[in-house]
């Protein structure tokens, strides 16, 4: 069985294939870079849920008869109105490395001083079934931005998140955290039950 995951993203993609390799070895898992005539859709939707739909169905497209994914995530900083959001991937420009956005979100706290650091990171997942059936699935992790970036793994903003009742940031905690805990891992884990039970029947 295959699944295509429409991403760009080469931090998610392999927090995804980790998380299938260990829990449906037997599922082949690509992504839109093993498809050369993909072309990423304009995300312009309202909400993270718009935004997975227009990405997995463009997927759809390219692959009707199998499962295919769409994820939208972001960084919601209370302080700044749950900014950046939906725009997380883009808060600092439009070609903004990981770095730069850190630094925008950094500065956008420093401006409001004593703002509350409170933050939440969101997955949102629109999953379409070898049949056109859509599926959601949506994971949350709860935590607080720090005043410095620290440590080395992940990418985005891990290194400036500190989850709840961490002392570590996700950059920091890496991947043995993150595949267990994070917004991704919640909602993926949910559809790999899902898939779990359709996997058994042979493609
Ligand atoms: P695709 O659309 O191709 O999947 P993208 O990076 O543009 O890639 P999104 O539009 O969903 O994806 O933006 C997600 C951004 O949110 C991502 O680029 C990071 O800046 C941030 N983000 C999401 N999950 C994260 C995580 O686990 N750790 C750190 N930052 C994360």
């Amino acid at each position: 069985m295959e699944l295509w995951i429409a991403t760009s993203n080469k931090g998610k993609l392999s927090e995804f294939k980790l998380l299938f390799d260990k829990e449906l070895p037997a599922l082949r898992v690509f992504s839109q870079a093993d498809l050369p005539t993909f072309h990423a859709p304009p995300e312009n939707g309202k909400t993270f849920l718009d935004n997975a739909r227009i990405k997995a169905r463009s997927m759809k497209a390219m692959k009707p008869g199998q499962w295919v994914m769409g994820e939208d995530s972001g960084l919601e900083v209370e302080a700044l109105n749950n900014l950046p959001g939906i725009h997380s991937a883009r808060y600092a420009g439009p070609h903004a490395s990981d770095s730069e956005n850190m630094a925008k979100l950094l500065k956008m706290l420093q401006i409001r001083t004593n703002a509350v650091r409170k933050a939440r990171f969101l997955c949102t997942m629109v999953v379409f079934s070898p049949t056109g059936e859509e599926l959601q699935f949506v994971g949350e992790l709860a935590g607080s931005i720090e005043r410095t970036p620290r440590g080395q793994m992940g990418f985005g903003y891990d290194p400036i998140f500190l989850p709840d009742g961490e002392s570590k940031t996700l950059a920091e905690l890496g991947p043995a955290f993150k595949t267990k805990s994070s917004h991704r891992a919640k909602a993926t884990l949910e559809f790999i039950v899902k898939l779990g039970s359709a996997i058994s029947v042979p493609d």
